[in-house]
């Protein structure tokens, strides 16, 4: 690759003599040209710019001189056929990326056009475009520079990197930020495995690669929610398996079904301004639950009598009650969902898209267990003084199916459990909600029997499971 500079300041480019563009170019992988712009200034002074037409502060660089100069250097170097670039740096022009290094790594020639003060007469950019010239005027960043030359030299070093043969190692190319991945590069360490009282996940001394895959990538998917979640927005769903989506799902991110990339999601504790909002949900999700095997009648029944707002009204108010609730948030929150700052407003009625509880068996003041809770079954057996709880919801929205919530509801609405003294946890799920029941035992549960529910005044059958949880599990 061909690469010339023009700027009234050769010196700053020097630094490319340096390191591994220097050694590219001693290579021959990279021919790089340095041209004074002054050399086309033909006044005493080798005047370069002049006052803004039209007025305003600072001063703008000739067309005239940019012009001779631009014109000797595409002369020079015409290369047969290949394809030639000029580019701008400016602070307005498009942001220069990843993508646009790697595009750019496929020219044949680069000319970069470095401009001082207020710019260069925006007159020259359209001329060589009017004459075939591909142009780019490209910005590195959202700040502004005293002149183009710092961002050539970040420009070009980007791009020169991706030619074959420059990195001494290609495959540090394929693993890094900003690659197709769309995600952060993952944290890195090296020896002393122990320093300062820091240690690393053990995971990564393991010598299990899958597991060492998996955490680098969990580590990959934290770090971009957390500094970037721009970027998880603009994740393809397509290249997110189950594990990136349960990950996701922790972090604030769920991937409805279909829909092209994550979306902001919070898991909280349910509040009674959620009491509408969650019974019209479990209006949609309890049917699916069923099997379709239950009478639609009795399902219709079940839930006008018993999943109605007094009932999560209830739960809120009931401190043997975990109840979470999962929150799709609109999208321009997402910087606040991960970043933590907690906007005041919360909207009136919450899009709701999933909730779990779970009922401690524990009677009231009046002797009473919480409204909703199960007779635990003979098959669920506790040690004498055991707290028993009953996962009595995990819900997500027929949208939201594979999409991480589930697992991330019940993992919180577990832990939140497990801190108010839970040890043994059960659930009742119908004999034929084999998707349910998938889904318990990844998150621990085991079958250890069998019940009959009451829907509607019609028998169901569930299988039991249970999970021990904390010591003795
Ligand atoms: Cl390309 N030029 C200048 N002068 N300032 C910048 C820039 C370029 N990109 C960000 N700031």
């Amino acid at each position: 690759m061909r690469i010339d500079v023009v700027t009234i300041f050769p010196d700053y480019l020097k630094v490319l003599d340096l390191s591994l563009i220097g050694r590219a170019a001693d290579r021959g992988r990279l021919d790089l040209h340095v041209h004074d712009l002054r050399d086309h200034a033909h006044d005493r002074h080798r005047t370069v710019d002049d006052t803004p037409l039209g007025g305003g502060a600072g001063m703008v660089m000739k067309p005239d001189v940019w012009g001779e100069a631009l014109d000797d250097v595409l002369a020079v170097d015409a290369p047969t056929g290949g394809r030639r670039v000029l580019i701008i740096p400016t602070p307005s022009g498009e942001v220069f990326t990843q993508r646009t290094a790697e595009d750019l790594a496929g020219a044949d020639s680069l000319v970069f056009a470095c401009g001082r003060y207020e710019g260069i007469d925006a007159r020259v950019p359209d001329h060589y475009a009017s004459r075939g010239v591909e142009v780019r005027e490209l910005s590195i960043g959202d700040y502004v520079l005293n002149g183009g030359e710092v961002a050539a030299v970040v420009m070009i070093e980007a791009i020169a990197r991706l030619l074959p043969g420059v990195l001494g190692n290609p495959e540090s190319l394929l693993e890094e930020s900003h690659s197709a991945a769309g995600l952060l590069e993952y944290p890195v360490h090296t020896r002393p495995t122990r320093w300062r009282d820091l240690e690393i996940d053990p995971v990564l001394l393991s010598g299990d690669h899958t597991r060492i895959a998996r955490t680098r990538r969990d580590q990959a998917i934290a770090r971009t929610v957390g500094r970037r979640p721009d970027m998880i927005a603009r994740m393809d769903a397509a290249d997110l398996d189950r594990e990136d989506r349960a990950a996701l799902a922790t972090m604030g991110w769920a991937v409805p079904a279909g829909a092209p990339h994550p979306v902001p999601v919070r898991i909280r504790p349910a509040t009674v301004h959620d009491a509408e909002a969650l019974a019209d949900l479990a209006a949609r999700t309890f049917p699916d639950a069923c099997g379709h095997v239950i009478d639609p009648e009795f399902i219709a029944q079940h839930i006008a009598t018993n999943l109605v707002p007094g009932l999560f009204r209830t739960w809120v108010d009931d401190d043997r009650v975990d109840l979470v609730v999962a929150e799709r948030l609109a999208p321009q929150s997402a910087s606040q969902a991960s970043s933590g700052t907690e906007t005041a407003q919360t909207p009136i009625v919450p899009d709701l898209v999933g909730y779990a509880a779970v009922l401690r068996e524990e009677p009231d003041a009046a002797g009473e267990p919480p409204t909703g809770i199960d007779p635990r079954p003979a098959c669920v057996q506790a040690r004498p003084g055991q707290v028993v709880g009953e996962l009595s919801k995990v819900y997500v929205d027929s949208t939201m199916r594979g999409s991480g919530l589930a697992p991330a509801l019940m993992s919180v609405v577990t832990q939140r459990a497990i801190d108010h003294g839970v040890s043994l946890l059960w659930l009742g799920t119908h004999i034929t909600n084999k998707r349910a029941q998938k889904a318990y035992r990844r998150a621990g549960f085991r079958q250890v029997g069998t019940r009959t529910y009451n829907v509607g005044g019609q028998d169901a059958h569930d299988v039991v499971m249970i999970r021990r949880t904390g010591e003795g599990l």
